[in-house]
């Protein structure tokens, strides 16, 4: 079955802008960032083949832009929350390969001691992945209430006075009361919540327009919640950057929450064990002419900032770092079955 778009009003795209503001050297550090979120995946899910890895497994393919995008527009220092598709902010946020990818192997130098694995990363600034569909968007929104009242109350922990947080959910997790709440809620009470529907099209089989009973999604709910709401092209990074910008911009200014839509598009499966087979292969291949990574290596060699040669010795880079994570997590111990009970909430 074809499923037509809706109509998308996108933030303008202003691509020259964002490549002079950002400049070469500032570009070429993110798009490292991106490949190494795509190594890192793709190099996990030959692990996960070869039993290596068990559990859940979600991929961000396709969707790198999106993560990479907001952190280079907000930065590292705010409140991060997101979905079980949590690989890439991780990465972004300052996990390491080694740390990660232990993680996945179930290791005791994994990021969560090898207690979490795939669903569940987090750093000092991401308060997790969350398995539960639409559980992080209370918890997202619980920080941005966090970085209100400790501004009113001037608590002794110091603030920024740019800070916020930034929520990331799929377009399955709309349809959930947590979202209508929380929503409902930061408006009330102006909280700096930046809340990103990350619109893959998809939950698990079920296509977003039999889910979801408006679109496009935030620039049809969001007046429900006297919110602003905006639209971006996911799989474009300069358009999500000048969109992630503004919104910052006027966060920073006014302390309201914002809707936001990316639309964009997952390369793989729901999770590993999914072949997918609710989408057609052309629909795939058509999906895939707009990878991001692409878009963003004829966007930066138009400009004369990036050779082909260039980019194929630094994505064989990011592929050594993840080659070298992979050593490092099958070197790791596993955990003592005797400290099984330690580090959890529930007994
Ligand atoms: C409350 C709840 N209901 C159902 C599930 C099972 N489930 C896991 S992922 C998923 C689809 C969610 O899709 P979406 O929110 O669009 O995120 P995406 O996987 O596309 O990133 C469902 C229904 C769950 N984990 N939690």
């Amino acid at each position: 079955m074809k499923h037509a778009k809706p109509t998308y009003n996108f933030f303008p795209h202003q691509t020259e802008k964002v490549v002079r503001a950002l400049g070469k050297e500032k570009l070429l550090e993110i798009l490292k960032s991106m490949l190494l979120i795509r190594n890192f995946e793709i190099r996990a899910e030959s692990a996960y083949q070869q039993g290596k890895i068990g559990g859940f497994f979600h991929s961000y393919m396709g969707q790198e832009a999106v993560a990479a995008a907001a952190y280079s527009a907000i930065g590292k220092d705010q409140w991060w929350s997101g979905s079980y598709r949590c690989h890439a902010y991780a990465l972004l946020l300052g996990a390491t390969p080694n740390e990660l990818m232990a993680e996945l192997y179930g290791k005791t130098t994994g990021n969560a001691k090898g207690r979490g694995g795939s669903m569940h990363f987090f750093t000092d600034r991401l308060l997790g992945g969350f398995g539960i569909v639409g559980g992080q968007i209370p918890i997202g929104t619980g920080a941005a209430f966090t970085v209100k009242y400790a501004k009113n109350v001037k608590l002794n922990k110091p603030v920024a006075p740019c800070e916020i947080s930034i929520c990331f959910f799929g377009d399955g997790a709309v349809a959930q009361g947590s979202f209508h709440e929380s929503l409902n809620l930061a408006s009330l009470w102006d909280l700096p919540c930046l809340y990103v529907i990350e619109n893959n099209q998809w939950g698990m089989g079920t296509h977003v327009d039999r889910a979801i009973c408006v679109e496009p999604i935030a620039e049809r709910k969001a007046p429900g919640y006297d919110m602003q709401s905006y639209t971006f092209d996911g799989m474009d990074f300069f358009n999500c950057y000048a969109g992630f910008l503004h919104v910052y911009e006027e966060m920073k200014k006014n302390s309201r929450p914002v809707l936001v839509e990316v639309v964009t598009e997952r390369f793989r499966g729901h999770s590993i064990s999914d072949p997918a087979l609710y989408r057609s292969k052309d629909e795939l291949k058509f999906c895939m002419e707009r990878d991001p990574l692409l878009i963003m290596l004829k966007t930066l060699s138009s400009m004369g900032m990036l050779s082909e040669q260039e980019y194929l010795a630094m994505d064989k880079q990011q592929k050594e770092i993840v080659f070298a994570a992979m050593k490092f997590a099958d070197e790791s111990p596993w955990p003592n079955p005797i400290e099984l009970e330690e580090d959890v909430f529930a007994k």
